[in-house]
């Protein structure tokens, strides 16, 4: 069966992927793992999610210790998989839990900065590759309850966050390098094992012996038990963020994971689970051979965003980002790559939501709790800014402007929240309105505010381009002209019948 449909799933994929159609009724494959809703979820929960605008993601375990150095050698790589960095046996890696004492740790300190920053929820790693616990799992001893520090972080997290009315959401990397059971059969983005296992089907074998197949087994019912587990700690989480699942060993296991999915739904009424947990039965991520997202929001967008609607497919979906170049967990030496500066990141967070997107901040705290000064600077910074500008942010979704040069547009009922990144040479801005779906109608900006100094702006017909769409300018005041900052107008549209609005004339080309 699965080598039957090889033909029609791949070209479905490739259509899909390339963005040029979606299937058809008529081409649709039967899923019995596939996405088990079409469009987006619609409850109070995902509404919630959608409205964020901002969070937070910190990663943090037993790799912040060494934080990307060993013997006087540094790693390009990212600090968080610095076990396999060849820089440190597994050994010493391995044993590094055994000096984890973060007394520095201040939950509740980190909840008030994110809370100033503007994050709306939070992620939390509970365990990365490496397989380290920061809770006290029983299923494993490779957790916090065998460190000198001893006490769950994860509860500290959760209840800390929680009480700054910061949601939060728990990542958990399927990978898990700790467990004898975990075996890797290489990813499946890879084309060669993609097309492998799609033209052998249910035949396609990742394991080399029986025995690791069943010590895999194993690993899947650890993998489980911990995810009840987790859920029986924290019953305030309101979601969880899976990362590593693109091994093929997991992507073969796809009914299994489905299952297990609907089981952790089933206990947690409302929870949220991105793309990244499972795969479709032909081994396709994210979308699947129909087209159509697997559970709750895309989880693609990680360090890049979207440029257009059209990429997202009208898909919920956040971008997780790095402030520097590739590295999630501490890392000690950041003169390694560029370092974003909290306007580069304001300008991804706007434009995120301009795209329906929400935007996610990673934080990478060290070996002794405590964020680095350049992250204290970040959350200050943009905590400024949000102060300020969070209604452009939050609650909000794409505006009906079309992108321009200035910057990003969001709306929020018929409130436009205007964000100025990229200030013309003259300091008169120009807004271009769409024209009106009613017939004989134009929209005008009825009013415009700008939202930091609360002044109304001066606007000015601008004329019109030759398809009749209206342009306005607006003088840039002073206060904003040599700002580093963006700034934000909020702006009104109405619609009105063209004869009040004056006749245009369109060009003859
Ligand atoms: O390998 C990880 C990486 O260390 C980090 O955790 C990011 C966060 O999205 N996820 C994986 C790479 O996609």
């Amino acid at each position: 069966m699965i080598k039957n449909n090889f033909l029609a799933i791949l070209l479905c994929t490739l259509f899909a992927v390339n963005g040029f159609a979606q299937p058809t009724e008529k081409t649709r494959i039967p899923l019995k793992h596939g996405a088990h809703r079409i469009g987006k979820r619609t409850d109070a929960e995902m509404q919630r999610w959608r409205e964020y605008g901002l969070g937070q993601f910190i990663h943090w375990g037993v790799y912040a210790i060494p934080g990307g150095q060993w013997n006087g050698k540094t790693s390009g790589g990212a600090a968080e998989w610095f076990r396999s960095s060849g820089l440190i046996s597994n050994e010493e890696y391995d044993n590094l839990y055994k000096q984890f004492n973060p007394t520095d740790f201040d939950a509740k300190k980190w909840a008030k900065q994110a809370k100033y920053m503007g994050a709306k929820y939070m992620i939390f790693t509970t365990k990365h590759h490496d397989g380290f616990c920061m809770w006290p799992s029983k299923y494993t001893n490779y957790t916090i309850a065998n460190t000198p520090y001893k006490k769950d972080i994860v509860k500290q997290i959760v209840d800390a966050y929680t009480a700054e009315g910061i949601d939060v959401y728990l990542y958990f990397s399927i990978i898990d390098w700790s467990h004898p059971g975990y075996f890797s059969g290489g990813n499946i983005n890879s084309p060669q094992i993609k097309k492998a296992y799609q033209e052998a089907g249910e035949n396609y074998n990742p394991f080399k012996s029986k025995e690791q197949e069943k010590h895999y087994e194993d690993f899947k019912t650890f993998t489980r038990n911990q995810l009840f587990e987790i859920l029986d700690n924290y019953p305030q989480i309101k979601g969880l963020w899976f990362d590593g699942s693109w091994d093929v060993a997991w992507v073969k296991n796809a009914p299994w994971v489905d299952k297990l999915g609907q089981e952790l739904r089933e206990k947690h009424p409302g929870l949220i689970i991105g793309s990244r947990f499972r795969s479709d039965e032909y081994g396709n991520r994210h979308e699947d051979a129909n087209g159509d997202l697997i559970d709750d929001y895309d989880q693609r967008y990680e360090r890049n965003l979207p440029n257009t609607l059209e990429e997202t497919k009208g898909f919920d979906w956040d971008c997780v980002m790095t402030i520097p170049e590739n590295q999630w967990g501490y890392h000690r030496d950041w003169s390694l790559t560029y370092v974003k500066t909290a306007y580069d990141l304001i300008e991804m967070a706007v434009k995120a939501n301009s795209l329906d997107g929400n935007f996610v901040i990673n934080f990478g705290p060290d070996g002794k709790g405590n964020m680095r000064p350049e992250e204290d600077r970040i959350a200050k910074e943009v905590g400024d800014w949000m102060k300020v500008n969070s209604s452009a942010i939050y609650g909000v979704h794409h505006s009906i402007l079309e992108k321009q040069d200035w910057g990003c547009s969001t709306q929020k009922g018929d409130e436009i929240y205007i964000t100025v990144f990229n200030k013309p040479m003259s300091n008169i801005l120009k807004i271009k309105v769409p024209r009106s779906n009613t017939k004989g109608h134009v929209y005008v900006i009825e009013n415009a505010v700008f939202i930091s100094s609360g002044k109304p702006a001066m606007i000015n017909d601008g004329g019109r381009d030759k398809f009749g769409s209206y342009f306005y300018s607006i003088p840039i005041p002073a206060e904003y002209q040599n700002s580093g900052e963006g700034f934000v107008i909020k702006v009104k549209l109405k619609e009105v019948p063209v004869s009040e609005k004056g006749a245009y004339q369109q060009a003859i080309t």
